[in-house]
């Protein structure tokens, strides 16, 4: 077991106290990331006591200790799993060789680069679910956002250090800089367009955690099997927390289904307008939710063919999710059929691993589905959620702006476009949802759109004060 210091400044695993440098580094940095908590965290609610898990060692027992902490009390810190013995580089060309303790020259712009671009998501969904707060269903859900906040702000400690620990100068100007970017700024934005997008209403919330947290996890997992030990260390207990984010999207969604089937089975009707005037979210709006953000996180993946992915995996900087499930490590003489609008075409397997990991990550996402759907078939509703296909709505690889339906079907371009707000939230189905959003803080009690959870947190009740707001 790593314990972690709690009467150091920065709580953490990695011996700071011993490394005066780095140690102020960090503390010269501490406060403008308070500053930024303050200015663009969780909008209100910074004086309310919230129960909070914290991390107080990396093992089983002791990474979720839970108790009311005020948010900007919060100890964000800095913790690396334990370390493997002899670690070997477990893929690509260098397989076999020692795992990198420091980072190699020739990697090292392609190293920073990966850290602050993961490092710049963190910050960016605290941005986007800055006003949320302002109209939560229930305490258990305020608590839930506030646990999801604090976690990603704590991301952003785990990849500050990185940079900070091995990029000297460099890495303490991209520290800077992840504070000075800003989701959705005109002149300043987020480095990548999912987070960019504006999460104003707890639908998309859900969505988002249920599938852009969930790229999170795939490309935190790829990180995982990197060379350089310090960073799969980092991303193997932020993996820990990142279970959590997960639920709350896949609990959230099955909590909507519920509720919208006890609303129809009240009405005893399927109709959307009925089922809306009713106060709750018919199930074709919610399906126009899953398509905006699954299409968006497919994006995160990056290119269909991408020459970075393959160097990366060749010279072991980021290899696949749970790398060790597959047989071939060196992938020089695979090939991948990859699906283009010119149709199927032979590309070497190195250069397709976004795709792969996409696929993976695909099959994940239908887990939440299959459940719900499993709900919708026992209320005796022929209706089912699905995936949209990967060739909707896509800005980035092959099937950039190609006229695809969410079923997958290439349509002319007048027809997309006129049937788009069928398969994407319109403007009138956002004012809809946003008219349902509204403050729900006593303890106990949900929004009308939306089910109770089975359980509270950590075997408290359901009707728990989760947030004791002042
Ligand atoms: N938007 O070769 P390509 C999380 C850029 S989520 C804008 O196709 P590559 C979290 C790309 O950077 C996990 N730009 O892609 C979730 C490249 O730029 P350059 C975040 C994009 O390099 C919820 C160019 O297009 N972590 O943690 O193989 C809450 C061509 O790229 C986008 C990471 O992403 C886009 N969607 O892979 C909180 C891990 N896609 O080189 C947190 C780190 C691509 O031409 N990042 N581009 O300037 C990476 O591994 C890779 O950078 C990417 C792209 C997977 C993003
Ligand atoms: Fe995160
Ligand atoms: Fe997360």
């Amino acid at each position: 077991m790593s314990g972690i210091n709690y009467s150091e400044k920065i709580p953490n695993n990695v011996d700071l106290a011993n490394d005066r440098t780095l140690q102020r580094a960090l503390e010269h940095w501490q406060p403008h990331f308070l500053q930024w908590w303050q200015g663009m965290g969780p909008s209100d609610f910074q004086n309310s006591e919230v129960y909070l898990r914290t991390a107080t060692s990396v093992d089983a027992d002791g990474w979720a200790t839970y108790g009311a902490v005020k948010m900007p009390d919060y100890r964000w810190g800095i913790f690396l799993a334990d370390p493997v013995a002899e670690r070997k580089i477990g893929f690509g060309d260098n397989m076999g060789q020692p795992a990198w303790q420091q980072v190699p020259g020739e990697f090292r712009s392609t190293l920073r680069r990966l850290i602050v671009t993961q490092g710049d998501t963190e910050p960016a969904s605290v941005e986007q679910q800055r006003l949320l707060g302002h109209t939560c269903p229930s305490l258990y859900d305020l608590r839930n956002l506030f646990q999801v906040n604090v976690e990603e702000g704590r991301h952003l400690w785990a990849m500050v250090y990185l940079l900070h620990a091995y990029f000297g100068r460099d890495g303490r100007e991209e520290a800077e800089e992840l504070l000075a970017r800003h989701s959705g700024d005109a002149d300043k934005p987020r480095i990548l367009s999912t987070f960019n997008e504006p999460v104003s209403d707890w639908l998309s919330f859900f969505c988002f955690t249920y599938f852009t947290d969930r790229d999170g996890k795939y490309q935190l997992k790829s990180l995982a099997e990197s060379a350089f030990d310090p960073l799969s260390r980092t991303c193997r207990f932020m993996l820990t927390e990142e279970a959590h984010h997960m639920f709350v999207g896949e609990t959230g969604i099955g909590r909507v289904v519920k509720r919208t089937l006890e609303v129809m089975k009240e009405l005893g009707t399927d109709d959307p307008a009925k089922i809306r005037a009713a106060g709750a979210v018919d199930l074709p709006l919610l399906q126009k939710y899953l398509n905006f953000w699954c299409s968006s996180s497919l994006d995160l993946f990056g290119s269909e063919v991408s020459s970075n992915s393959a160097s990366n995996f060749a010279n072991g900087v980021k290899g696949r999710p749970d790398e060790s499930q597959y047989e071939d490590h060196v992938l020089r003489a695979a090939q991948f059929k990859l699906e283009t609008p010119k149709g199927v075409e032979d590309v070497p397997m190195l250069n397709a691993l976004n795709e792969v990991m996409r696929e993976s990550y695909l099959k994940d996402c239908e887990i939440g589905l299959k459940r719900w759907n499993r709900v919708i078939e026992r209320a005796g509703h022929a209706l089912r959620l699905a995936l949209p296909s990967t060739h909707f709505r896509r800005s980035i690889g092959a099937w950039v702006d190609q006229p695809v339906t969410p079923q997958g079907k290439l349509v002319s371009r007048e027809e997309y476009d006129r049937r788009l707000h069928e398969w994407i939230p319109s403007e009138a189905d956002r004012a809809f949802v946003r008219s349902l959003m509204k403050r729900v803080v006593e303890p106990g009690k949900m929004a009308g759109w939306i089910a109770p959870p089975e359980r509270g947190i950590n075997n408290l009740p359901v009707d728990y004060e989760y947030v004791k707001i002042s």
